[in-house]
């Protein structure tokens, strides 16, 4: 897998890739990776990249002819090369779509600045508008940094596919709470101990003690995901049971 990024801060992208596990899968040759600083592709001497809408509005946009010599630089509209711009206008990126962008050979990943990009780059370029979520943020380097984290991680070699099993079957609740040594921890508000069920190696009551905090946890944290999980008929007997018991105590889902 390739990936382009282009960008008027390059340096944000460069930085993640950079860190060592990026790096290594670079070195490995498990993704490659190209920033192209859009204010390269601006020609005027002052290397003008924005300008006020047509029509009026807040704000800037970005200059369409810096951005489209970029993207014909990186080789948009070539067979193989997905062209992606994070937007807040685009649809929902979910493990579904990370899992999608996983098969590509390459992505180009267009990080808007100001109000957004020309109608006219979207049209001619664009093959996805993606956003991340329902939050403001202020550009579209951190977007494409999520997006890369999330699809790189898919890629053969860099995680064990054990590990990406385990995520798989762990469908529809979220993580049970976790605990390593010491076993007492003198903390500023007294002792705090771990859990003492999984000390006792009943390997059956711990995992029962796991559900059983599943449930909660994603009861208080996502009831969404339980409800979605009931109507898809995802949870076996024993999670219905535990589910229906830590409802009624809450009053329902
Ligand atoms: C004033 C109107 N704003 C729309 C809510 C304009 C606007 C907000 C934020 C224009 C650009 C941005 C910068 N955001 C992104 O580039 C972005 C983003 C986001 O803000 N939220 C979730 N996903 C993404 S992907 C790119």
């Amino acid at each position: 897998m390739k990936y382009t990024v282009l960008s008027l801060f390059p340096e944000i992208a460069d930085a993640f890739f950079s860190t060592s596990i990026m790096a290594k899968a670079v070195s490995r040759g498990v993704i490659e990776y190209q920033s192209i600083n859009i204010r390269d592709y601006a020609l005027d001497k002052h290397k003008t990249c924005d300008d006020a809408p047509y029509g009026g509005g807040a704000g800037m946009l970005m200059l369409l002819e810096p951005l489209s010599r970029a993207l014909a630089a990186a080789g948009a509209g070539t067979p193989g090369k997905r062209a992606i711009y994070l937007s807040p206008s685009g649809r929902m990126f979910t493990q579904e779509l990370a899992k999608e962008l996983a098969k590509e050979q390459e992505l180009i990943l267009i990080c808007g600045r100001y109000e957004g990009i020309d109608q006219r780059v979207i049209d001619l370029y664009v093959d996805d508008e993606i956003s991340i979520g329902d939050y403001v943020l202020s550009s579209g380097e951190t977007a494409a940094l999520v997006l890369i984290d999330a699809s790189y991680r898919l890629l053969d070699g860099v995680i064990s596919p054990e590990s990406l099993n385990e995520e798989s079957f762990s469908g529809g609740l979220l993580e049970y709470p976790q605990y390593t040594r010491p076993e007492i921890y003198d903390s500023i508000q007294g002792e705090m101990r771990a859990p003492e069920i999984l000390l006792s190696g009943h390997h059956e009551n711990i995992r029962r003690w796991r559900l059983k905090k599943r449930v909660e946890k994603t009861l208080a944290n996502r009831p969404d995901l339980l409800r979605r999980g009931m109507e898809k008929g995802l949870f076996d007997d024993e999670t219905c049971k535990i589910i229906d018991e830590a409802a009624s105590v809450t009053e329902g889902l």
